[in-house]
């Protein structure tokens, strides 16, 4: 969901060559390990309708002279020696729909054009590994092999094809009826209805609207894959909760009843695992914090959500004592262990010092000992949208690394153009490039990313490409 809606056009000036890739080596073709794998989540919240969780490898194809154009010379071999980079990316790619199956619907027809524009963003930008976000979730994962299948492995205005042998989909509390009065109107909102999303674990009018899927050339972990999904927020020491500014007690929003079920992520946080070679795992820490915005009123509980879903991430990679706390959908407590390599990526709706986020969200992240900030992704389109006007004036954050859209209307209190989609490192991965992918108008692609209302999407993909040995 975006925070603002609603926009004007743009212009035009230069051009800038947006990044091509190959697609990936000739491998033989392995063994199809179809993994229907299942896993139990703790009946943490009424109402709850998590299905399954599901991965997926399936047979790599050949794919003898499909080299085309590499970016990178230490990819030119095509005989397993090691390449030096992987491509970290991610998307929010609004391919949410209105209704629950209406994505399986309009990715099963091959013939959706916005499902083809954000596969063809993917394709233009071939990322190794990439989180996208707004992304319906179905229980058999079926959405994300349709839009592989039907998408990412077709062609679009000349593009390359682009081949993920690997995927991860789990449930998503968007959606999930919370059996409580959660925006406290006085109305339990019914499935379906603007209350029903509101009183929902997390915004949605289905269960899994806006959820998520990782896609990887390399093989997830999935088994040791962790998922947050049922995390409560009261479990967060020191957690922002909202206050009812109409009482006198404080941090009482929220019934104690209903802080027994909050979960703190409005989707879900995961951990994946991803395995570039023997024991070389990084892993990829994927969320889509809710938007500090909506019917919040002075109790700004979403803001206070979006914060400590972000500081979720900060805790989880942070000392033993600090992470200690956390616990996953599978009971095992604690965060992740101090060595591992990881990124952290995701949709986190909070800009450094633009739009509505609470002061020094994202900075948890971004100034965060372990994490690496200092590249910042930008794209040349960022600056050109800012002339868009409006709001986009007295904002202080770089033009050039906004990664967003939004509404530019002052009188609709728009956000303007903000930077929210991220992709960070851990301090020691070595950053060899990066990009926000928004082209100006009068550059190749830029039909993918538009003016609104948006071909794709209202957000711009973002890659980093960090220096790791892998197989192949
Ligand atoms: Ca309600
Ligand atoms: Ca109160
Ligand atoms: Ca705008
Ligand atoms: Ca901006």
């Amino acid at each position: 969901m975006s925070a603002r809606r609603g926009y004007r056009a743009s212009m035009t000036t230069q051009s800038r060559p947006p990044a091509t890739r190959a697609a990936a080596v000739a491998t033989a073709a392995l063994a199809c390990l179809a993994l229907g794998l299942t896993t139990v989540l703790p009946a943490a919240s009424a109402g709850s309708s998590d299905g399954g969780v599901s991965a997926q490898e399936k047979p790599k194809k050949d794919k003898h002279g499909d080299k085309g154009k590499d970016r990178d010379k230490s990819k030119e071999n095509d005989k397993g020696k090691v390449d030096k980079d992987v491509r970290f990316s991610t998307f929010n790619a609004s391919l949410n729909r209105t209704a629950a199956g209406q994505l399986l619907t309009d990715l099963a027809s091959g013939t959706n054009a916005q499902a083809a524009n954000a596969a063809e963003t993917i394709q233009r930008t071939a990322p190794d590994v990439v989180l996208v976000n707004e992304f319906d979730y179905d229980a058999g994962g079926k959405a994300a092999e349709l839009f592989r299948d039907n998408y990412l492995e077709k062609s679009w205005h000349g593009s390359t094809p682009i081949d993920y042998p690997y995927y991860y989909v789990a449930p998503s509390n968007t959606g999930m009826p919370s059996g409580f009065d959660l925006d406290n109107d006085g109305v339990l909102g019914a499935p379906g209805t603007q209350d029903g999303a509101d009183d929902s674990l997390g915004f949605g009018f289905f269960p899994g609207q806006y959820g998520m899927v990782v896609y990887s050339k390399y093989p997830i972990a999935t088994d040791e894959v962790r998922t947050f999904q049922s995390f409560l927020w009261k479990d967060m020491p020191g957690a922002l909760l909202p206050n009812d500014p109409a009482t006198e007690a404080l941090a009482d929003w929220y019934s104690a009843a209903e802080l027994a079920t909050f979960r703190l992520s409005s989707k879900s946080h995961w951990d994946v695992p991803i395995t570039l070679a023997k024991n070389k795992t990084v892993h990829f820490l994927v969320s889509h914090p809710t938007p500090p915005v909506f019917d919040d009123g002075q109790d700004d509980r979403n803001g206070k959500r979006n914060h400590d879903e972000i500081r979720f991430w900060a805790d989880y990679i942070s000392t033993k004592a600090a992470s200690s706390y956390i616990y996953d959908d599978k009971g095992v407590k604690g965060g992740l262990h101090r060595g591992a390599k990881f990124v952290i990526a995701g949709d986190q709706n909070s800009d450094p010092v633009d739009g509505d986020s609470i002061d020094g969200a994202i900075q948890q992240l971004l100034d965060h000992p372990r994490v690496d900030s200092r590249t910042a992704p930008e794209s040349a389109g960022g600056v050109e949208a800012a002339l868009q006007g409006g709001t986009n004036v007295p904002q202080s954050g770089p033009d050039a690394q906004d990664t967003a859209d939004f509404d530019d209307a002052i009188i609709r209190n728009g956000s303007g153009n903000l930077r929210v989609d991220y992709v960070l490192p851990r301090k020691g991965l070595k950053v060899l490039a990066s990009e926000v992918f928004w082209p100006v108008a009068s550059a190749p692609f830029s039909y993918l990313t538009g003016v609104f209302p948006f071909p794709t999407s209202d957000h711009r993909l973002v890659w980093m490409d960090l220096k790791l040995n892998h197989k192949h």
